[in-house]
């Protein structure tokens, strides 16, 4: 269950994600509270599909707010319909990893900066396919690229937090053939990198766990540095595994990203100006015209 990563390129990752202005981005200031001054908590339900995401090899700096990075040569990962009833809409993101080498990560980049002590709530649900012929309690994990004491990047402050079910519940507790959900706080995760422990301790890669509450007293300062996001690989052989509703919730607003294989319309303007060969009805048919589109948003929504 070890896994293994790589620092290669990662200055040059938080620089680049810092200054991203990737359009597809969730408007971080759409839901404050003009008129009373003060910003109010807000929900953000992002839909991310396959036209939100640059594909890349892995250690390379993010080009869009949303990466899959994938490691060659059989790591997979796609935007799918199913399995099954996913917890939001009718898909989710689905990766496969054949090889003991393989690994996938998809990564969201909009978070970068947030103090890990603002961090309030993460969860995730996954699909474990019953044709994996991975361990059953292999799971993909939420991974997070943090700054362990934030300010400024210098050596030695990168580190990897990850989250994986088997540590948090019983093996019988996770199943194959149906969606689950797990929550990341209050919960134990482990880290690829050193971090400070309770009472002075030191929190060993690879080998300590350690509950987000210790992470956090522990660790003030320390912000997300890059990715937010899922992980598979690196040890997971043989899994094929979906995931759906990754969210996160930072002074109150949440963001849950809900992974779809297409985007169905919820405004007559997305069908407009050609935008309804863009989008699908739920059942995932398209649509012949504007009209038909529009006439599916009147009964819809
Ligand atoms: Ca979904």
């Amino acid at each position: 269950m070890a896994h293994s990563y790589k620092i290669v390129g990662v200055i040059a990752l938080a620089a680049s994600a810092a200054c991203t202005t990737d359009p597809t981005a969730p408007d971080l200031k759409s839901a404050t509270n003009a008129s009373a001054g003060v910003p109010a908590a807000s929900t953000n339900n992002v839909v991310v599909t396959e036209s939100d995401i640059s594909r890349q090899a892995e250690d390379t700096p993010p080009l869009r707010n949303w990466v899959f990075y994938s490691r060659p040569p059989s790591s997979t990962g796609f935007f799918v319909s199913g399995p099954g009833n996913p917890p939001m809409g009718v898909g989710s993101f689905e990766m496969t990893t054949v090889l003991t080498t393989d690994k996938g990560t998809l990564f969201n980049y909009d978070h970068v900066g947030t103090r890990l002590a603002d961090i309030g709530a993460i969860s995730y649900a996954t699909y474990r396919d019953p044709a994996s012929t991975a361990d059953p309690v292999q799971l993909p994990s939420i991974n997070i690229e943090i700054d362990k004491n934030g300010g400024a990047f210098l050596p030695g402050d990168y580190a990897t937090l990850v989250f994986e079910p088997i540590y948090n519940v019983p093996a019988s507790a996770i199943h194959s053939g149906e969606w689950q959900t797990w929550n990341g706080i209050p919960g134990i995760w482990w880290t690829t990198r050193a971090i400070n422990g309770p009472g002075g301790t030191t929190c060993a890669p690879v080998t300590c766990y350690i509950s987000w509450a210790d992470i956090v007293a522990n660790n003030p300062d320390a912000t997300i540095l890059g990715g937010f996001g899922i992980n598979q690989g690196s040890g997971s052989t043989g899994l094929i595994a979906a995931t759906d509703a990754l969210s996160i919730s930072a002074n109150g607003d949440t963001w849950t990203y809900n992974f779809e294989p297409f985007r169905t319309p919820t405004s007559k303007d997305e069908c407009k100006n050609g935008g309804w060969q863009d989008v699908k009805a739920a059942d995932g048919s398209s649509f012949k015209n504007q009209g038909q589109c529009i006439k599916y948003v009147n009964h819809e929504t």
